[in-house]
């Protein structure tokens, strides 16, 4: 299999962190979206990435859709098998998958002129961020080192990759107010899948 996508991403960096972890024979292409001419259109009509090439002229795409078939394609699920934890689970993915979704816009909103820019909006985005960074402190268990019972899992990826983001494109002091989620983050995003996976520039602030 070939995962097509950027260093920068945060999409393509859960793929490449659960990949890590369990070790599969994964090659990672660095491929532009952005260009008009980007090959990754033959690929993904949406172009976008990441994009997983499962098979001879065959992919997949959209993140949550590519970690489910990677998550799946091995036996070694890394997502809990009984009722409440799957949903539990889902549910912290979905709260990293909106962190990260807010990020992007943030960051894409920063980008454009600054003449052109609506702080409305980055503030929008920037509030939906420290509102689940409340939800997830509220949320977690004092000292836990995973986000699901005493197991690693794909909840713990997507929730460290989104914070990670936050702190690469989104510095802001979230840690003073969330101090259950910035230990369990410390040790998450200390693991080698995390490690080797980290944006290109990115400065790990004080204390994380
Ligand atoms: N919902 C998509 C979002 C993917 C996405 O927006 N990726 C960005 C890179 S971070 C991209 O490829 N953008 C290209 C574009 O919007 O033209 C997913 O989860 O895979």
């Amino acid at each position: 299999m070939k995962l097509y996508g950027s260093p920068t991403s945060p999409y393509v960096r859960k793929a490449r962190v659960l990949i890590h972890e369990k070790s599969m024979p994964v090659e990672f292409v660095i491929e532009d979206p952005w260009t008009d001419d980007s090959p990754i259109i033959l690929k993904n009509p949406l172009s976008k990435i990441p994009v997983l090439e499962i098979g001879a002229d065959s992919y997949m795409f959209e993140s949550q859709l590519v970690v489910h078939y990677l998550d799946h394609s091995d036996g070694k699920s890394l997502t809990p098998r009984d009722p409440a934890g799957y949903w539990q689970s889902q549910w912290w993915q979905s709260l990293g998958n909106g962190i990260i979704d807010a990020g992007i816009t943030r960051a894409f909103e920063n980008r454009r002129p600054e003449d052109k820019q609506m702080p409305e909006k980055k503030a929008r985005e920037e509030q939906r961020i420290d509102r689940a960074i409340d939800l997830a402190e509220k949320t977690i268990k004092e000292g836990s080192e995973f986000l699901l019972g005493n197991r690693f899992g794909l909840a713990d990826i997507v929730m460290g990759v989104a914070i990670q983001y936050t702190d690469f494109r989104y510095p802001n002091d979230w840690r003073s107010r969330a101090p259950k989620l910035a230990k369990w983050a410390a040790g998450i995003t200390a693991r080698p899948s995390f490690e080797e996976t980290l944006p290109p520039g990115f400065v790990k602030p004080e204390g994380a």
